[in-house]
């Protein structure tokens, strides 16, 4: 059993988990840094530490200063939240070394699935459909051209260490393939400190589908079901939803059972997510993140279930409360709004000097800003998530309309009013989504 829980995190996510501590009864632990003084989570939890400077090296990612910070002040769990060192498996090795509980998964299926051409064999081993593509770290540029051949053009060389995005390209035939090769590898070399890179089928427009799961130390693995998030710009994801609307009940078991036997190959246990590239009825596994995630929130609203209040029963040795699959109620979407330039993406810190919330039926707000709040120009710029709740997808945006319309933050440029106009493209409304759906938007005008 737990009872006090460090946050090594900031922002809406730390006082999500403050919020989940706080139903579970225990007592919790923030920590800041410098510019972080003036911070909701600093004020919200039970007691705070400074752990150092404002660069995220220096505090959030600093290990020493994390772990003296949980032993200063009794801490015996500590949840890390989503970015910083929640997919560090180091980190969560020293967590339990120093004999306090980790809040995620073990360090072990951390690293199985953080090294992606590992995790692309191990759920393929599975019968998890994976695309067509090398099972090894491709040698050379003539042994990824004939891979190449062998499952035809175009491909994408994704690294190895890498993940959301980071070093990926694609070739659209062999002279292309020759030119990215080593660019490829060098860039995994310098970003990640592993040049291995293999070698994918590309699809040309798919969707982004990714299916929740919580799986318990008892091994019971149950998935909640999927969430579009095929909204994104540079693999920044700006809108999710739950359900998709391209996934029928039939499709949705079949990924959640792929979803559970890829959580279960590496011995999953807390909340994940599986994420896959939908197209042309056809699924693929494309990775797994074994984090809670910043869109976790649509699933809570369509399946009832309290995601982090799930993972802190797990982490103390308690069954999952989840018994099997639940039914999904209604549709929710989420809108993430960030301080930054609806147009230019440019990011825009600085004082809140106005906020009103929107609430009233079917409405959520995440958030850790108030008014006086200084964003700091250090970390990312999400300033809160909009979540609306609605018996059919068109409650829902019908809903989101309402509720951005009526969300005021003065002081900076936010994408409010970017949301505002995505709500109005027949594309959205018929949920005609796809990764292109932004450059298309983006283009047009
Ligand atoms: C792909 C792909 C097309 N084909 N793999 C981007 C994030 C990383 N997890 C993998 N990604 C992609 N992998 C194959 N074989 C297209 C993407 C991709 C993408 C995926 C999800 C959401 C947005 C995206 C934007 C561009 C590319």
């Amino acid at each position: 059993m737990i009872s006090k829980v460090l946050i090594a995190n900031r922002g809406e996510i730390a006082l999500r988990i403050i919020a989940a501590c706080r139903e579970a009864g225990l007592a919790t632990v923030s920590i800041h840094s410098e510019v972080d003084r003036d911070s909701l989570h600093v004020r919200l939890a039970d007691e705070s530490v400074c752990i150092g400077p404002a660069a995220a090296n220096a505090s959030y990612l600093n290990i020493t200063a994390v772990i003296a910070a949980a032993e200063i002040t009794g801490a015996d769990a500590i949840h890390p939240g989503y970015g910083f060192m929640a997919e560090n498996a180091h980190f969560a090795e020293i967590v339990q070394e120093c004999g306090m509980t980790w809040i995620g998964p073990p360090p072990d299926a951390i690293r199985a699935m953080g090294d992606k051409a590992n995790a692309r064999r191990t759920v393929t081993a599975r019968g998890v459909p994976v695309l067509p593509g090398s099972t090894e770290p491709l040698t050379s540029r003539e042994d990824a051209a004939a891979v190449a051949e062998t499952i035809g053009y175009p491909v994408i060389l994704k690294a190895t260490a890498g993940g959301g995005g980071k070093g990926m390209r694609v070739a659209r035939d062999s002279r292309e393939l020759k030119q990215v090769f080593d660019t490829a590898r060098h860039e995994a070399e310098k970003a990640f400190g592993n040049g291995d890179v293999y070698l994918e089928k590309y699809l040309t427009a798919p969707r982004h589908i990714e299916i929740q799961v919580l799986a318990d130390s008892q091994g019971k693995v149950v998935a909640l079901g999927e969430r579009e998030c095929s909204i994104q710009r540079r693999h920044q994801k700006l809108i999710e939803e739950a359900p998709s609307p391209a996934v029928d009940a039939e499709l949705r078991q079949k990924m959640c059972d792929a979803a559970a036997e890829a959580a279960a190959a590496v011995g999953y246990v807390s909340a994940g997510t599986v994420e896959f590239l939908y197209d042309d009825g056809q699924f693929y596994f494309m990775e797994m993140n074994t984090r809670i995630q910043v869109e976790h929130p649509v699933t809570e609203a369509v399946t009832g279930v309290d995601l982090v209040l799930e993972q802190l029963r797990i982490a103390g040795g308690q069954p999952m409360s989840v018994r099997r699959r639940p039914r999904l109620n209604g549709h929710a979407i989420e809108f993430r709004i960030n301080a930054e330039d609806p147009v230019t993406f440019a990011p825009s810190p600085g004082e809140i000097t106005e906020l009103a919330l929107p609430g009233g039926p079917g409405v959520r707000v995440d958030t850790h800003i108030y008014r006086g709040y200084t964003i700091p120009p250090n970390y990312d710029s999400l300033v809160a998530k909009l979540i609306v709740h609605g018996a059919s997808r068109r409650e829902a945006i019908r809903r989101a309309k309402r509720a951005l319309g009526m969300f005021v933050i003065g002081g900076v440029r936010t994408s409010i009013p970017l949301h505002l106009r995505i709500l109005e493209e027949p594309d959205f409304v018929e949920g005609r989504l796809s990764t292109g759906f932004m450059e298309r938007f983006a283009t047009r005008e």
